[in-house]
């Protein structure tokens, strides 16, 4: 039967009017996906109040249900997603029916976390802690992560932290003893720790986390110094090494698990830096979870005073990542977001960050009053109870026999610990570590570094092979043609060349190597060219990777603009990969101090504090030629200042062959410490540092370069670096016969007996002097006149420099030149 006109335009009417509403239902929840978090119930003390927002004021039953999902104890972040997907994917887990944990294993984790706080609180009464209270969903947390990475075949479980909860961290998400870290409370013997060590905890641990589903995830803390979040790109340069050397499967097997203070995420740079480096090819990880123990205070200042938006996760709005806050007091829906997190992790392999917002139940530590500054939040916090007490009369469970077994057990472990021998524990290392060494220098540790000739020959060729039809750059084409021409000994060798074959051998012999930086792959002065690019399609082509089938592999990577978590992430890969040579490279030495933190706090301390070693290769353009104060110096008496007990090796090779034998020898030899190589800039290509082919197949890296006198000289100049270059270049122009120029290449560790010798050589030498470029206050010159003066036996010693400075340069190049002919007169002058 026909419908009669008047019926369709009912229908039709009725159509449009249930779309209307679909469409308004949708604004609706898309209001609520978007705002939500804003509104959502996120603090358990309420101070972080709701954001008044037209979008959110809205009635009804849909608003309802929406509200429900999104303004609840969970307020996700994920709009900003620019992938349609990944936000639907976010958008159903939100809005699918909360699945039922397991309560009770939450509840015994927030006992555990309680009363191993309690403990030390009562046994240890006046230490520091830094006590987990108030966070305690730290734990189930990281239990429901942890479980989740295991169903999805994670084997290794990264993690840094700082000090907050870490001990508690330790003994329930890593798995040690609590015997053992209550023994670190007991007091130590002095004389066991004099010197080295660190506080109990900065250390690091390595343990096995036993998952939901009866898996083992064996997990590493990793050790970190007070700067906080310094840690962060070591742990994911430390996670990329251990990916890498598990293969295809190794993203899916190890996960990085960073925890952050939320006045440090918010304040420390190198979290930004950190972050920069996930999406990045040489660099990421295959997506990192970030977890932010928000208490809502640093010390004793309130978000207000140290972060500029409402939440300090915001920086991470930079990605497109998910966040997700979570009220800390609703552990159900912590333990929710855990799972969630990794889900998206695995399907996305990007960051993903949970923001656990709690409180601080003492002071910063345990030693300090907070009510002196934040007299209101405090008397709040100590009417309110432990957050397992409010949890077992949430799900009416009885907590008592929980509590009295948990307090057995820590009782008896803290007995135990009583008994442990008191020595600081020394952890053992991963397998690939042995063979290598640290400690102090010993030569039986040299090696052979020379080359043979056919072998270089051989390396020559397959540098300057690109494949048939690769459209190369005409200015490439003819350096390439060059190298080819060193290679077979008709040409001398320069630095990049030498570099070249440095790396080409050691992945011949199975040394990996990996090398970042700055415009590394061409290089800032044009000197590497790693990667030929195709003039027609911008295709790359990289020769150190074509070398032979079974070569090693070869990583030659463009990092950000950083050099804090560039220099971490390496120190970091270098931890977890001895056997490469792993170097990271500033665009000029001058910049290195960005890293100043993972200098001071990693690469020269870590073999004394935590018994760790690496072998990370610094290398840092360093030169006085003109170009002002910030592309002079890479500060040489920073790093004398922070050698100690062979604690790193600082080198200025002054040849080419000589950086070929410097970077062989730190790959081949067994004992690994880290390597700062003060890098040529305009020398690169002079002639005066250019090495012949013998000398790359037949000697080693020598610490000093002897003077090629007889010496008869009468007056002696040592130096480093490229002075020497020029002071050779200016006694051939004096035709000056009795001066003796003597490169010291190796400035630490002290190359005494070399030295020694060649200065003893020139028994007719009145006065040795101390040259170089930097001003009296810089360079070498504090560091090694003492030296100079015990090895010259009663001759003088006296010093040329520039005038004492608080810059390292002058920023005229007209007065640079004339300070630097100044140096050379005063040299031969004097
Ligand atoms: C780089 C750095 N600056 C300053 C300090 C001193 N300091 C130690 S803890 C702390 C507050 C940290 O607050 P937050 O990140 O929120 O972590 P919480 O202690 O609250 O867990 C400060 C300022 C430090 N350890 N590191």
């Amino acid at each position: 039967m026909m419908a009669s006109k008047g019926q369709a335009m009912i229908r039709e009417h009725a159509v449009a009017e249930s779309a209307a509403s679909a469409e308004a239902q949708q604004r609706v929840w898309d209001s609520f996906r978007r705002w939500g978090y804003l509104q959502a119930t996120l603090d358990p003390l309420g101070d972080l109040e709701p954001v008044s927002m037209a979008e959110l004021d809205v009635t009804g039953p849909e608003a309802e249900a929406a509200r429900r999902v999104y303004c609840g104890t969970i307020g996700a972040e994920f709009m900003h997603i620019a992938d349609r997907e990944r936000r639907l994917w976010v958008q159903a887990r939100m809005e699918e029916e909360a699945p039922e944990p397991d309560r009770l294993r939450i509840l015994d984790l927030l006992i555990r976390a309680e009363i191993f706080e309690q403990v030390l609180q009562t046994r240890y009464l006046g230490t520091k802690r830094y006590s987990l209270e108030g966070e305690c969903a730290l734990l189930p947390l990281l239990d429901s992560i942890l479980s989740a990475a295991a169903e999805h075949g994670a084997t290794k479980g990264m993690l840094a932290m700082s000090h907050r909860g870490r001990l508690n961290v330790m003994v329930h998400t890593v798995g040690r003893a609590a015997a053992e870290v209550f023994a670190r409370f007991e007091d130590v013997d002095p004389r066991s720790t004099m010197g080295s060590g660190d506080v109990k905890y900065h250390m690091g641990a390595t343990g096995d986390f036993h998952a939901a589903n009866g898996q083992d995830v064996s997990i590493h803390l990793v050790s970190n110094p007070s700067h906080l979040e310094a840690v962060d790109p070591v742990l994911m340069g430390r996670t990329r090494a251990k990916q890498m050397r598990r293969g295809a499967s190794g993203r899916k097997e190890v996960i990085a698990i960073a925890m952050h203070g939320d006045a440090a995420f918010a304040g420390q740079g190198i979290c930004a830096e950190t972050l920069n480096l996930c999406g990045v090819p040489g660099f990421t990880v295959g997506g990192s979870v970030h977890v932010i123990v928000n208490n809502l205070i640093g010390f004793t200042t309130v978000p207000r005073d140290s972060v500029s938006s409402r939440f300090s996760s915001d920086l991470a709005k930079r990605l497109d990542v998910p966040i997700f806050h979570v009220n800390a007091e609703d552990p159900d829906a912590v333990v929710r977001v855990g799972r969630i997190a990794l889900d998206y992790r695995y399907a996305f392999g990007t960051p993903v960050i949970v923001d656990l917002i709690g409180y601080r139940r003492h002071g910063h530590s345990e030693v300090d009053d907070p009510t002196i500054t934040q007299p209101l939040r405090y008397r709040k916090i100590e009417a309110h109870p432990p957050m397992w007490q409010i949890y077992a009369e949430k799900i009416g469970a009885d907590p008592q026999p929980i509590v009295k077994r948990v307090r057995e057990e820590l009782d008896a472990a803290q007995k135990e610990a009583q008994e442990i021998e008191k020595r600081p524990l020394m952890r053992r290392l991963p397998r690939y570590w042995s063979g290598f060494t640290g400690g102090r220098y010993d030569a039986s540790c040299e090696v052979d570094t020379a080359a043979p000739e056919e072998t270089i020959a051989a390396i020559g060729e397959s540098l300057v092979t690109y494949p048939d039809g690769f459209h190369i750059h005409a200015k490439v084409k003819k350096l390439l043609e060059q190298r080819l021409e060193m290679a077979q000994g008709k040409r001398p060798i320069d630095y990049g060349m030498a570099e070249a074959l440095a790396f080409g051998s050691l992945v011949l012999q199975g040394v990996p190597v990996r090398l970042t930086g700055q415009d590394s792959r061409r290089g800032t002065f044009n000197q590497r060219h790693a990667a030929l690019i195709d003039t027609e399609t911008e295709e790359e082509y990289v020769p150190l990777e074509h070398m032979a089938p079974d070569q090693a592999w070869c990583e030659i990577c463009n990092s950000p603009l950083s050099e804090a978590a560039v220099l971490g992430y390496e120190y970091g890969f270098s931890r977890d990969f001895p056997e490469a040579l792993v170097l990271w490279e500033a665009q000029f030495g001058d910049f290195a101090n960005g890293a100043q933190i993972i200098i001071d706090q990693f690469v020269v301390a870590s073999e004394d504090k935590w018994n760790l070693l690496s072998g990370v290769v610094m290398l840092l353009p360093h030169g006085y030629e003109g170009q002002g104060p910030e592309h002079s110096s890479a500060r040489i008496e920073r790093f004398l200042q922070l050698a100690a007990r062979d604690n790193i090796q600082i080198c200025q090779p002054s040849t080419a062959a000589q950086y070929f034998h410097l970077l062989r020898r730190q790959a081949l030899r067994m004992w690994r410490k880290p390597l700062v190589v003060f890098t040529p800039k305009s020398m690169l290509r002079h002639p005066a540092a250019s090495s012949a082919l013998a000398d790359f197949t037949s000697g080693r890296f020598q610490t000093v370069i002897p003077d090629r006198g007889d010496g008869s000289a009468s007056r002696v100049l040592l130096c480093t670096g490229k002075i020497g270059h020029e002071l050779e270049g200016e006694r051939k122009r004096r035709q000056d016969s009795s001066t003796a120029i003597i490169f010291v290449d190796q400035l630490y560790p002290f190359p005494e007996d070399e030295l020694g010798a060649e200065m003893d050589r020139h028994a007719n030498a009145r006065e040795f002097v101390w040259i170089q470029e930097e001003p009296g206050n810089m360079g070498a010159h504090d560091f090694i006149i003492p030296q100079l003066e015990r090895l010259a036996r009663g001759r003088a010693v006296l010093s040329i420099n520039r005038s004492e400075s608080a810059s390292p340069s002058t920023g005229s190049s007209k007065a640079h030149e004339m300070e630097q002919k100044t140096l050379l007169t005063l040299a031969f002058g004097i």
